[in-house]
């Protein structure tokens, strides 16, 4: 396990741990830990147990997110992305919009789309979709 970086994710003014819990080729996967007192919580995802996040992936293709307030309401949501090639230069991605309750977040919507795919800078268009930000971190 590693510390991959501190923010406040859920908006309650505490931050919580991002930690590489597995570590593949290209890709890390995510826990994120909130401490409560002297406990410490894993985020969960409502109904599918631990939240993992993927980040990474090869140059043209992968999955990151953003904590980031979608609907401009105050309260930030969680955001996770994926991208894979459809159809030869064609790129679809995905957008997984996710609401705090807590220590919990819990699946609101999703978001799709397709793009021209032209090289990474392209990553743009989805938010940069080999990394995951958060308050001051990103990590790749
Ligand atoms: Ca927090
Ligand atoms: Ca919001």
């Amino acid at each position: 396990m590693a510390l991959r970086g501190l923010a406040d994710a859920n908006g309650d003014g505490l931050q919580e741990a991002f930690v590489s819990l597995s570590r593949g080729a290209a890709n890390d996967f995510m826990g994120v830990f909130a401490l409560t007192g002297s406990e410490l919580i894993q985020v969960e995802e409502a109904g599918e147990g631990p939240l993992l996040i993927d980040v990474g992936g090869p140059a043209d293709f992968g999955s990151g997110g953003a904590c980031k307030d979608v609907d401009g309401d105050g309260n930030p949501e969680l955001v996770l992305f994926e991208v894979h090639s459809a159809q030869g230069s064609r790129h679809a991605w995905k957008k997984d919009i996710y609401e705090w309750e807590g220590f919990r977040v819990l699946f609101r919507e999703k978001v799709t789309g397709s793009f021209e795919y032209r090289g990474r800078k392209d990553d743009r268009r989805v938010g940069g979709f080999h990394e995951f930000r958060c308050g001051g971190f990103v990590t790749y």
